[in-house]
C-alpha cells in the first residue's frame, strides 16, 4: 500500500509538471515532437541549455556526439532540490546558485551515449542523448 502511494504521488507530481510546461509557454510544443532549439553550436562548441526549477527542462535533449560541449544550467529563483545537480557520469556535483547561469564542460561524448542528470535526490532528472 505504501508503495502505491508513493508510486501515485510520482505519477500526480509528474502530471502537475508537465501541466505547468505546457500552460508557461503558449508555443511549446508536445515533449514528443521537440525541436532541441536549447542546442547551439558557439565558437565550434556545443553549447545545450537547460532550467533548473522544479525539475529540468527539457527533459530530452538530442545533442551532437563527439564535440566538445558547455551544458549551461539556468535557475531563476529556484529554491528547490532541482538546484542540487548531479551529472554522475562525470562526477558532477554541484548546489546551482538560485539564479544565474552555471556553465559545466562535458567532453566530447560517443555516439549512443545518454548522460543523466539528477537532483541529489533522484527525483527529477533530464537526459542529453547524444547521436
Ligand atoms: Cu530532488
Amino acid at each position: 500500500m505504501k508503495t502505491q502511494t508513493i508510486i501515485a504521488s510520482i505519477i500526480g507530481g509528474s502530471l502537475i509538471v508537465v501541466a505547468l510546461l505546457f500552460s508557461g509557454g503558449g508555443t511549446a510544443a508536445p515533449a514528443s515532437i521537440q525541436k532541441f532549439d536549447n542546442v547551439s553550436i558557439q565558437n565550434e562548441k556545443q553549447v545545450i541549455n537547460i532550467t533548473a526549477k522544479g525539475g529540468y527542462s527539457p527533459r530530452v535533449t538530442e545533442a551532437t556526439a563527439n564535440v566538445p560541449t558547455t551544458l549551461k544550467m539556468k535557475t531563476q529563483g529556484t529554491f528547490d532540490c532541482s538546484s542540487a545537480l548531479v551529472i554522475p557520469s562525470i562526477n558532477y556535483k554541484k548546489n546551482l546558485p538560485p539564479t544565474g547561469t552555471t556553465e559545466i564542460e562535458i567532453p566530447p561524448q560517443p555516439a549512443g551515449t545518454t548522460l543523466e542528470g539528477l537532483c541529489s535526490m533522484g527525483m527529477y532528472r533530464f537526459e542529453i542523448v547524444f547521436k
